[in-house]
């Protein structure tokens, strides 16, 4: 049984993990706006990531006794000046997340929340992941510089990246759903 605070607390996660979900679309329509559309296909795949974590988190919330609570989302930022700024706002999200995580973790800690403390453990390992594979893109960038043909390689690149599930996870647990009505592709 979740603790108060434990509950409290991982309903704030499940709105930060919405608000990043809010955060890289609103990433991914900047870089439609500007015709990038690799570069858009990457940010909506995080997008679908974030979302997936989200209700993760509101899934544990609800199987382990606790009320899932939908808190408000501020609007993100609207547009960014070039991929580099785009990637580098990505890596310092990403890195203040882990933050937000480890504090998760301490306070699953402090509550004796052992269950807690190992649901959290594939949030830190998820974070070691995007920490990196931002950081990568955000390398990429930066040394694409103003290129306009490797611009348009990593542009390429980046279309070709594809959401997935993580295994294990159903997103519409309560029965099968009809073909066409989840989320599992999104093909350009
Ligand atoms: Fe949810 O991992 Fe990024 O923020």
């Amino acid at each position: 049984m979740l603790s108060e605070k434990m509950t409290e607390a991982l309903n704030g996660q499940v709105n930060r993990e919405l608000y990043s979900s809010y955060l890289y679309l609103s990433m991914s329509a900047y870089f439609e706006s500007v015709k990038m559309k690799g570069f858009a296909n990457w940010m909506r795949v995080q997008a679908g990531e974030e979302l997936v974590h989200a209700m993760k988190m509101y899934d544990y919330v609800t199987s382990a006794g606790g009320r899932a609570r939908m808190l408000a989302i501020e609007a993100p930022q609207f547009a960014w000046t070039s991929p580099v700024e785009a990637f580098q706002h990505v890596y310092n999200h990403e890195r203040a997340v882990t933050g937000l995580i480890k504090a998760l973790v301490g306070i699953a800690i402090s509550e004796k929340d052992k269950a807690t403390e190992n649901f959290l453990q594939w949030y830190l390992d998820e974070q070691v992941e995007e920490e990196d594979s931002s950081d990568m893109v955000l390398n990429k960038t930066k040394a694409v510089g103003s290129d306009l043909s490797a611009l348009k390689a990593a542009d390429n690149e980046l279309g070709q990246r594809r959401f997935r599930f993580p295994r294990g996870f159903d997103m519409f647990p309560y029965g099968a759903q009809p073909e066409g009505t989840t989320i599992g592709s999104l093909k350009k």
